[in-house]
Order: C-alpha cells, then structure tokens, then sequence
C-alpha cells in the first residue's frame, strides 16, 4: 500500500522538492504551508500522480495545527511519514544588536512550532507502532558562528529534539532521524535578509550551493531504507564548503 507523507513548508525550498520526488515515487502528500495559492497549485500539479492534501496554517498557532490534524480527511489519517521542515533564519545580527521579534519568531517557528506538529501527529505513530519522522536541522545545530546566535540555537534545540524524539519513541518502533544541511540555494536567505535581494544572493555567489534537489533525493534515501535500517543524524554540504563558516568560492 501507498505511504503517505505530512510535510511542513511544503510551499516552498526543501519541502516543495520533497514534495516533489515523493511523489515521483508513489508516496501520498500532505502539504502545509501559509500560502495558500502556492499549496494548491503544487496540490495541482502533483496530485496528477498521487493523491494530496493540502493544510494552511501558521505552525506557531497550536490550535491550528492540532485542527489540521484532526480534521485529516480519512484517507489520509494514517501519516506514515512526517518531514518537520518549515523554519527560517530571521536576521543576522550579533546578539547584543538582535532584534527579539525575530528571536520570538525562530523560537517560535523553528522549535515550538516543530513540537506542536510532532505532538499532533506522534500518537497516530505510536497507536500503529510505526511511522519516520526526519527533523530539518542545520549545520547551525552543529557549530555556532558569528551572529548566527538565535538561528544557531533554534537549531541546536531541533538537534536536542531529534535525539529525544528517537529515545522516546524507540519502544513504539518509530524511526526518527535529522538532516543537517550547510549551504542551500532556496529562499532561506531571502527570509533571513528581509527581502534584500544583495545580500541574500551573496550568500551563494561564488559557489555551486546545494540544492533543494539535492535534499530531497537525500530525504528519500533516508526513507526508502529497510525497515531496520534509521538513518539517525546527517550532516550534508556542498563540496565548496567544509564547515559553518569555511567555504571556498571562486
Ligand atoms: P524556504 O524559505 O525556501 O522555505 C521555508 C518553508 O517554511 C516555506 O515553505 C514556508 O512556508 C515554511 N514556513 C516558514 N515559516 C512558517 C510558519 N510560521 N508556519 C508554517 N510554515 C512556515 O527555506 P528552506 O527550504 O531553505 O528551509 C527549510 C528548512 O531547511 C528550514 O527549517 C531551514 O532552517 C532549513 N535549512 C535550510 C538551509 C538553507 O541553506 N537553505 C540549510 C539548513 C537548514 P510559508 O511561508 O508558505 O508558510
Ligand atoms: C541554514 C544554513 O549556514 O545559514 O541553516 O546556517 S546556515
């Protein structure tokens, strides 16, 4: 029987082309986001091959989140696969000079709104003893740089909840695993930047970046392993880099 797959930030980057090469392999969708008219025409497109549901709301808004579960039409219901993606980096300052609006919304965003889409789909997971969850990390989670500060722990705070989340739901036999990228050409920095469009395509100049692609087929490798096999923790970048901060460019 077909799978089916709940994916956070659907609308855009990584989890569109997830999205995407889940269904070039039979895997059923359920697509969220906050904009609406980017959900249905990818619901449109890909719903050519498999089916797909789309959900619209804020992953920072608990109610919401809990409803859209809820309200899962019954075809749907049993998640096999839940890719916790949607999250962005909000500023890039040092610390002493962020701006707490964009704090709030990391935390809010990248780590409790996280929870709250773990929390509504986890007991589906654990009724049925089975189920994958892949966490998006960074490698953000993985080394702190200059001004990352904020952004950096949101994804230290994913990193602490992809190895709780696997302690926890070892005895239900659910799989739980990250994937930490470096460098992908999405729009991540378009966020980061607030819309300045310098300083977000400097980010990638000079170097071939990773791209959503790149992710996804990884995403699908991690998915599409035996029933023993979990990929458990997966730090990825782009040859030109070597860590946070140490990136060759032409
Ligand atoms: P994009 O900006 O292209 O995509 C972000 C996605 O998250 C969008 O679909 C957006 O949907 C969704 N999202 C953001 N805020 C919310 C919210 N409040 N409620 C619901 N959905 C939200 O960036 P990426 O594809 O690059 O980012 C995806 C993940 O990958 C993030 O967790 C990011 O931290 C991580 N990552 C990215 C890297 C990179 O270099 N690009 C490297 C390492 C990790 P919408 O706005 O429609 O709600
Ligand atoms: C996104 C990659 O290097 O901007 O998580 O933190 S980085």
């Amino acid at each position: 029987m077909s799978k089916t797959a709940f994916i956070t930030g659907a609308t855009s980057g990584i989890g569109k082309a997830t999205a995407e090469v889940f269904a070039q392999n039979g895997i059923n969708l359920i697509i969220c986001g906050r904009r609406e008219d980017r959900l249905k025409e990818l619901a449109e497109t890909l719903g050519k091959s498999v089916a797909v549901h789309t959900c619209i709301f804020d992953v920072r808004d608990k109610e919401a989140v809990f409803k859209a579960v809820e309200s899962l039409p019954a075809e749907f219901k049993q998640i096999d696969i839940l890719i916790n993606n949607a999250g962005n980096a909000h500023g890039l300052e040092p610390l002493n000079e962020g701006n707490p609006d964009d704090w709030d919304s990391m935390i809010d965003i990248n780590v409790k709104g996280l929870l709250y889409v773990s929390k509504a789909i986890m007991p589906i997971m654990v009724e049925r003893k089975s189920g994958h969850i892949i966490n998006i990390g960074s490698v953000a989670g993985k080394e702190v740089y200059a001004n990352g500060n904020v952004y950096c722990a949101s994804k230290y705070a994913v990193d602490a909840l992809n190895q709780g989340m696997r302690i926890d739901l070892n005895e239900y036999g659910i799989k739980v695993g990250a994937i930490n990228p470096g460098l992908v050409e999405t729009e991540f920095s378009m966020v980061r930047f607030k819309g300045d469009k310098d300083k977000a395509d400097k980010v990638y100049q000079g170097l071939d970046a990773l791209t959503p692609l790149d992710i996804a087929e990884t995403i699908m490798f991690m998915v599409s392993r035996p029933p023993h096999v979990n990929i458990a923790d997966l730090l990825i970048f782009p040859t030109a880099q070597a860590s946070a901060t140490k990136v060759k460019r032409d």
